[in-house]
C-alpha cells in the first residue's frame, strides 16, 4: 500500500548491508517502551487535549505554570521497562503542544522555567541508559504553540473559510519555525551524548498539509546523521523515497497483513501501540486492551518481522498509573519464559505452515522454530509437512519435551499426508497465557 520506491535521491551514504548491520541491535531488539509526557498529562483527557478542546495558549498555560512531577523517577521507569522485557524506550522530548521537556535555549517554554525546574530528559537518558535500554526521542514537527508556526486546516478546524485560515496566519513565517525545529533536534541530539534513535512526527502532505519541504527535511536528516551516525530514524519526516531518509516504517492504525516491502525487498518496521487508546496519561479512559491482546500485539509483529513498540503515558506526578503497570507486569510474566520466541526472532521460513490458531516466529541464528499457541488445541496436535525438519520439540516456558509421532487420532475426519507428523500435547493448557512450542529444526 503506498510504498514508493527509492530513487537515486541520497541523504546518507552507505551501502544495504551497512544498513542492515547498523539496524541489528534494534531488529533483535523487538520490543520498546514510547513515552507519552508532557503538560497534557496534567488535563489527563488525550495529549491532542489543546486541539481537539481549542484550547488557546493562554488558556493552557496554567498547566505550564503548575507543572510538577514531585514522583518522577526514570531509574524506576527504566526498571518496569526492563522487567516487561523491553530493550529500548522512546520518549516525547516535545510533543505537537510545543511544550519542551529538555533544556532548550531557543524558547522558554521549557521543563526549565517550571515550577519542577530541572532537566526532564537528561535525567530519563541517565536512568535508561544505566539500565542498559536503547534511548529514542520522539520529536514533534507539528507544533501547536511556536508563534510561527503556521495553524493547519485540519480536523478539528480553527477557523471556518480559507480566508480565515489566511488572516490567522498572515504573521506566521515556516521559515523562521523550520530554523526552531532544525537547533532543536541539534539540542537534542548533542545534550545527552550518544542516542539510539530519532522518532519525526509526523507529516501530512496534501492540499492543506505540511511534508518535506515546510519542515526541511532533507536538510534536517543531513544534520541528525552526522550529528549521530548511527542512529535509527522512523520515517515521518516525508522522505519516502530519499536513501538514508528513513530507516524504518511506522504502521500504527491497522493490522499489518504482511512484512511492508519497498522495491520487493522487506523492509524494517515498528508499529507503536497504546494501552487504552489515548497516548498521553487519560484518567477517564476505560478502553484497555487485555493481556492476551497485548501479547498477540507483540507476537505478531515479530511473526511478519516488526517491532513492538508499547506506550505508557505517565501521570502528571511522574508515576505509571496502575493499569499501566499491572499490563507492563503481564507481559513481563510472559516474556520472563517465553522472550527466546522474540528476541532475535523474525518471521518463519516460507515452508512451515502455521497451524490453526497459531503465529510462527524463527531464531536464524539458533535455528529453532516458535509456535505460539492462540488458541489452546486438543491433544494431539498435527503439524502438516513438518515431517523431516525437525529433530526436537519441547514448550518453551519449562522446558517439557513433547513427543513427536506419525499422525495419530486424524484417521476419521482429517486426511494426512505423508510428511505431517503429530505433537502430543498435554489436555490441559499450561498455565501460560500463550503457550510456545519450541521446535529444534534440522
Ligand atoms: C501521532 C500523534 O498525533 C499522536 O499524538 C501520537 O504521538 C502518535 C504516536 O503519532 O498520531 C498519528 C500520526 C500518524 C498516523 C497516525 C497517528 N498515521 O500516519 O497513521
Amino acid at each position: 500500500v503506498g510504498q514508493t520506491a527509492f530513487s537515486q535521491k541520497k541523504i546518507w551514504d552507505e551501502t544495504e548491508a551497512e544498513k542492515t548491520e547498523r539496524l541489528a541491535w534494534w531488529t533483535d531488539a523487538r520490543f520498546g517502551m514510547f513515552i507519552h509526557w508532557g503538560l497534557y498529562a496534567q488535563a489527563a483527557r488525550h495529549e491532542w487535549v489543546k486541539k481537539r478542546e481549542r484550547i488557546s495558549d493562554e488558556a493552557y498555560q496554567k498547566y505550564f505554570e503548575i507543572f510538577n512531577p514531585d514522583l518522577f523517577d526514570p531509574s524506576e521507569w527504566a526498571k518496569k521497562a526492563k522487567a516487561a522485557g523491553m530493550k529500548y524506550a522512546v520518549i516525547t522530548s516535545k510533543h505537537h503542544e510545543g511544550f519542551c521537556m529538555f533544556e532548550s535555549d531557543y524558547t522558554d517554554y521549557d521543563v526549565m522555567n517550571t515550577p519542577y525546574g530541572q532537566d526532564i530528559i537528561k535525567k530519563w537518558v541517565d536512568a535508561f541508559r544505566a539500565e542498559g535500554l536503547g534511548i529514542g526521542f520522539y520529536y514533534s514537527l507539528i507544533d501547536w504553540h511556536h508563534p510561527e508556526y503556521t495553524i493547519d486546516r485540519v480536523h478539528p478546524q480553527s477557523a471556518n473559510t480559507q480566508e480565515e485560515y489566511d488572516e490567522l496566519n498572515k504573521d506566521r513565517d515556516m521559515a523562521v519555525y523550520r530554523e526552531y525545529l532544525k537547533n532543536q533536534v541539534r539540542e537534542i541530539l548533542t545534550q545527552y551524548g550518544k542516542i539510539d534513535i530519532l522518532w519525526l512526527d509526523f507529516s501530512f502532505p496534501g492540499e492543506f498539509g505540511k511534508g518535506y519541504e515546510d519542515w526541511g527535511s532533507v536538510e534536517l536528516i543531513k544534520m541528525v546523521r552526522e550529528l549521530q551516525p548511527g542512529i535509527i530514524i522512523n520515517d515521518r519526516a516525508d522522505l519516502k523515497d530519499y536513501w538514508g531518509g528513513w530507516d524504518f516504517t511506522t504502521p500504527e492504525q491497522f493490522k499489518v497483513e504482511k512484512w511492508p516491502e519497498v522495491d520487493g525487498k522487506k523492509i524494517p518496521w515498528e508499529t507503536c501501540q497504546t494501552f487504552s487508546g489515548s497516548w498521553g496519561y487519560y484518567r477517564d479512559e476505560h478502553t484497555w486492551k487485555d493481556k492476551k491482546q497485548l501479547l498477540v500485539l507483540l507476537i505478531e509483529s515479530v511473526s511478519k518481522g516488526g517491532n513492538l513498540l508499547l506506550n505508557v503515558g505517565p501521570t502528571a506526578r511522574g508515576t505509571f498509573d496502575y493499569r499501566a503497570d499491572k499490563a507492563l507486569n503481564e507481559m513481563g510474566e510472559w516474556m520472563k519464559y517465553n522472550s527466546p520466541s522474540i528476541y532475535g526472532c523474525t518471521q518463519a521460513p516460507a515452508d512451515f505452515e502455521a497451524p490453526d490458531n497459531t503465529l510462527l516466529t524463527y531464531n536464524p541464528e539458533t535455528n529453532r522454530l516458535y509456535i505460539h499457541l492462540l488458541d489452546y488445541p486438543l491433544q494431539n496436535f498435527l503439524l502438516r509437512g513438518y515431517k523431516d525438519k525437525i529433530k526436537y520439540a519441547q514448550f518453551l516456558h519449562d522446558a517439557s519435551e513433547l513427543n513427536i509421532s506419525e499422525p495419530r487420532g486424524h484417521w476419521i475426519k482429517q486426511e494426512t499426508g505423508e510428511n505431517d507428523i503429530n505433537l502430543l500435547l498435554p489436555v490441559n493448557k499450561p498455565n501460560v497465557e500463550i503457550p510456545v512450542i519450541e521446535v529444534f529444526l534440522k
